[in-house]
């Protein structure tokens, strides 16, 4: 029986053991899936205090629940160890490790790396290897293919390679792990099709593609592609602003099309550990190749743009009060980096305040999901929303526009309001006055009321 067909039965009659490693958003819940499907799971972390917690039956990661860690741990199904010669165990190993950028904006691949070193140092015949972690197209031929080989073993013989994007998007209320199509392109025919009986076993649906490249590419593609219209709304918004057009309204009603418009929403600027980063992996790669990718470069220019014009739009609106940013007292409301979740990365409330605070504004923030933060050294806690904080500050700036705030009562005790997320129109009039992205200039060529 070749090392194929042996892989294959073990996974079809589950005693496969299945490696996960690196245990954070993406691979904690694909090895809990993995139980699920009855296999038993070996993860692998770095982190003694989270193979720690997780071996007590807690979970650090939101969408899951540390009764279903608990239920495997007590089973015997689930192991979380920092020991990598435990991985010699498994038949097969998903790598969900973090690809961060460097403070040069260049891909930082020492995670990605550590983890081939490691699966390499225990890979034997009849293991499946899959890489996760969002990358350049080439890294998994290139980082993990030669690294296998100089083992000497052979791919697609030996031992099955290939990358499957993560579409993991914490907090979704209906998109999870199994429910998510995964994509998976092998190095070789064989390499794909054992990838995509592992993945079938415990993913609702599989797409299997021709090469790792282009499950490389799928991910860079789906990212860059909101990028990319992200920063397109957010120069739209810019246009209106100089227009004196209400952007909000253009969008609701360009996306009254039924056919061939998405929605995109303007804002502050992008965060999170994908949109902001992920594009830059492939602008990376291209650079190598001589070729430069525009669409990337400008998408990220204009969205990084995004703090400055908001901070002046919070000078001007304070300037109507003849009151300058300096000396003002600005309450920032809302500071993750996007709507209903803890997350801070990348967030841009970290850069409007601290453009704010360089200009000599006195700031705070409300944040109902994120008590406090540190960042660079700086340490701020989440004061809490009152009538008395509303009436004093000078300005109210809405961030990010978390469900659980009182905008009510942001409009009857702020005196001025930039809303940044256009989150205050639904209330109809206010106490308050509201500048959004696009009202504070005189519209241009506006009829008189
Ligand atoms: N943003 C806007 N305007 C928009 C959409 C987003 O300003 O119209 C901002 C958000 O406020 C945030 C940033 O962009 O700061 C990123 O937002 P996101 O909705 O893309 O959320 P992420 O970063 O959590 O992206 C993840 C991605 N999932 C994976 O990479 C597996 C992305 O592919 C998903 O499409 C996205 O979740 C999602 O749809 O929720």
């Amino acid at each position: 029986m070749s090392a194929q067909q042996r892989l294959l039965t073990r996974i079809g009659d589950r005693s496969a053991v299945a490696a996960v490693i690196g245990l954070g958003y993406v691979g904690l819940p694909l090895a809990m899936e993995l139980c699920e499907t009855g296999f038993t799971v070996v993860g692998f972390d770095v982190s003694e205090r989270v193979c720690a917690l997780l071996m007590r039956g807690e979970s650090h990661i939101q969408d899951v629940p540390a009764a279903q860690v608990a239920k495997h741990v007590a089973a015997g199904r689930f192991l979380a160890t920092t020991d990598a010669t435990r991985l010699a165990t498994a038949d097969t190993i998903s790598i969900a490790v973090p690809t961060p950028l460097a403070k040069t904006r260049d891909p930082d691949m020492s995670y990605v790396v550590a983890a081939a070193e490691t699966v390499s140092a225990q890979a034997r015949a009849g293991m499946l290897i899959v890489l996760e972690s969002t990358t350049y197209p080439g890294t998994t031929r290139e980082l993990l293919q030669p690294r296998l080989e100089a083992r000497g073993l052979e791919i697609g013989r030996d031992v099955f390679l290939a990358f499957s994007p993560e579409r993991v998007d914490p907090g979704n209320p209906v998109y999870h792990t199994k429910n998510t199509p995964k994509v998976v392109g092998g190095i070789t025919r064989a390499c794909t099709e054992v990838a995509t009986a592992f993945y079938a076993s415990t993913i609702d649906t599989v797409v299997p593609v021709s090469s790792p490249e282009a499950a490389e590419l799928v991910k860079l593609l789906e990212n860059t592609f909101r990028s990319v219209n992200i920063g397109l709304v957010n120069e739209m918004a810019i246009v209106c602003d100089r227009l004196g057009v209400d952007i909000w309204e253009v969008i609701d009603a360009a996306a009254t099309k039924p056919f061939g418009f998405m929605k995109f929403t303007p804002g502050p600027g992008i965060g999170g550990h994908c949109i902001p980063l992920d594009p830059h992996y492939l602008a990376w790669k291209m650079r190598s190749l001589n070729y430069k990718t525009r669409f990337i470069d400008l998408a990220s220019e204009v969205n990084s743009s995004m703090p400055d014009f908001v901070v002046e739009k919070i000078a001007w609106a304070l300037n109507d009060e003849g009151k300058a940013v300096k000396g003002s007292a600005i309450l920032v409301l809302g500071i993750a980096y996007k709507r209903d979740i803890d997350d801070m990365r990348e967030s841009p409330a970290l850069d409007v305040m601290r453009r704010l605070e360089e200009r000599g504004a006195r700031v705070q923030y409300h944040d109902p999901h994120v008590p406090h933060f540190a960042e660079d050294g700086h340490a701020m806690a989440s004061v809490p929303l009152t009538p008395e904080l509303l009436g004093a500050v000078d300005a109210v700036v809405i961030i990010t526009d978390h469900a659980a705030v009182d905008y009510v009562a942001v409009g009857a005790q702020a005196a001025l309001v930039v809303d940044t997320r256009n989150v205050m129109a639904a209330l109809g009039a206010t106490r308050a006055r509201v500048v959004t992205l696009t009202s504070s200039r005189p519209a241009v060529g506006a009829g008189s009321e």
